[in-house]
């Protein structure tokens, strides 16, 4: 089998390789990945380094044809990306086209804001004196991404890093390599110049580490789990660099007594469950009222009869394997917590044995939860859900914010006034209405407060924020 290489100051190199496995059939094969040395790294960020000086400088016209090049051949290659991506990850196929359709939406969208790049002209305060407000590019950025979008974070944050003049050293979760070597070899043969993006697999706690302990990387942008994104942050602080963390959440959905019930239960069950839940802006808690809850619970399980847990290349299949055997443990032994917990299984729990050997689980969810139980605070990032009845809207909203997290949170009503109070006092980043948590629109900023996300958004123009350092200059006229 070949070995699918990194790529360092525009060669590929690399023997040492890891096998990307199928989570639909552990069978397959899906490639073999090289695996980086803390060494290999090393030669990353310095050849990153040496491309800044250049690259930096280089026309916003020349970046444009790359980014857009880059979206064009995605996009051409949608169902072929399309299907890597649920070989490696084991979301269903449409799933996984549809993600492989974001990740070169995003790429459009910074090919056509490179070409908007503008400062301001203030006049000083002070007589003869003009004030100019531009914004200037790291240096050097170290990119960080999870096994659950393998293709759209990459897209999401190595688009707008060269978008603003930005060069990296790429490391993407060992789980998921494929999409990530797609993505790299498509904008190297764009015409990316050599060093300006730097593809190091590996592992963690080797290229992860390394990218931590090197001055020369300027900021690191991190989306994974909180303890990795604790580390990436006291370790970035070392070293006054700027980091941007995204680190998951609790997302509560409320669902009103006045709720359209069919409204409220395809948003539950989209964001609950689909992507086997595991994406950090699935709903985990749904918080509903009294007069509604056990006709939703009722509807809610019933359409959960109905979806089809399978190999995630089949057709038909709404819900694909969890992504490896260890995220199969922590989710069953968060199934086994919440009932010791007390609350009670209405649906789902099991491993389940499919044609294909794979990690399959039924969605789960639990009712008669309440918010202080472990399954409702902890993120379990699997297809496991708890039910919390509450008394009426204000009882909705106060359990809705009680969580240690703050990234998505929706509502469910036909309420004009309850819908908007609960955008303006949830304490999250993102809110829904009527709609799912998950599945979130590429062009506008990304990102939550608390314990879910730190520093500056993604996504759109606000991915500017940390991408770029601000510079006010002065001039005597
Ligand atoms: C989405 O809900 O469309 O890791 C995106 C995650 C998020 C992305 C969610 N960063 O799940």
């Amino acid at each position: 089998m070949t070995i699918y290489q990194n790529l360092i100051a525009g060669e590929w190199i690399g023997s040492d390789a890891t096998k990307n496995i199928n989570p639909s059939d552990t069978n397959e094969v899906v490639g073999l990945y090289a695996d980086g040395s803390a060494e290999d790294t090393k030669n990353a960020i310095a050849a990153a380094k040496a491309a800044f000086p250049s690259w930096s400088r280089s026309g916003i016209w020349e970046r444009h044809v790359i980014l857009k090049k880059a979206g064009d051949e995605i996009m051409a290659r949608k169902d072929e990306l399309g299907a890597l991506l649920a070989r490696e990850e084991g979301k269903t196929l449409p799933e996984a086209i549809g993600e492989t359709i974001r990740a070169s939406q995003i790429f459009e969208f910074f090919a056509g804001e490179v070409l908007r790049l503008a400062g301001e002209t203030i006049p000083s305060v002070r007589p003869n004196i003009g004030v100019e407000i531009t914004r200037d590019p790291l240096g050097v950025i170290g990119i960080i991404t999870p096994w659950n979008f393998p293709i759209a974070i990459p897209a999401w944050k190595i688009a707008p890093a060269l978008c603003y003049g930005n060069t990296i050293v790429f490391k993407p979760a060992e789980l998921v390599p494929a999409c990530s070597w797609a993505i790299v070899d498509i904008l190297h043969r764009a015409g990316l110049p050599k060093g300006v993006l730097n593809l190091v697999m590996g592992k963690g706690s080797v290229v992860g580490q390394a990218m931590l302990d090197s001055p020369d990387v300027a900021g690191i942008t991190f989306t994974g789990s909180t303890g990795t994104g604790k580390r990436v942050a006291a370790a970035s602080l070392e070293h006054n660099r700027k980091f941007q963390l995204e680190m998951g959440g609790k997302n509560p959905m409320v669902v009103l007594d006045d709720a359209d019930l069919n409204v409220a239960v395809e948003a539950a069950a989209n964001s609950g469950f689909f992507s086997t839940g595991q994406r950090c802006t699935a709903s985990s808690r749904l918080i509903v009222t009294e007069g509604i809850h056990d006709k939703f619970v009722a509807a809610l399980t019933a359409k959960l009869e109905t979806l089809i847990v399978d190999n995630a290349m089949k057709s038909g299949t709404h819900i694909g394997p969890v992504v490896d055997e260890k995220q199969l443990k922590t989710d069953t032994d968060y199934i086994e917590i919440g009932k010791k917990e007390g609350a009670k299984l209405a649906f789902g729990g099991e491993v389940l044995k499919r044609d294909t050997p794979g990690f399959y689980l039924q969605p789960t969810l639990f009712t008669e939860a309440t918010n202080q139980m472990r399954i409702s605070r902890e993120e379990i990032f699997g297809p496991v859900v708890s039910v919390i009845r509450v008394k009426d809207y204000e009882e909705a909203l106060a359990t809705a914010n009680d969580t240690p997290f703050g990234l998505s949170s929706g509502i469910a009503t036909t309420s004009l006034k309850h819908a908007t109070h609960f955008k303006r006092n949830a304490e999250a980043g993102m809110v829904m209405v009527n709609l799912p948590t998950a599945g979130v629109d590429f062009h506008v900023p990304f990102g939550g407060r608390k314990g879910s996300s730190y520093g500056p958004r993604e996504q759109g123009k606000y991915a500017a924020e940390f991408y770029t350092s601000v510079k006010t200059s002065y001039t005597l006229a």
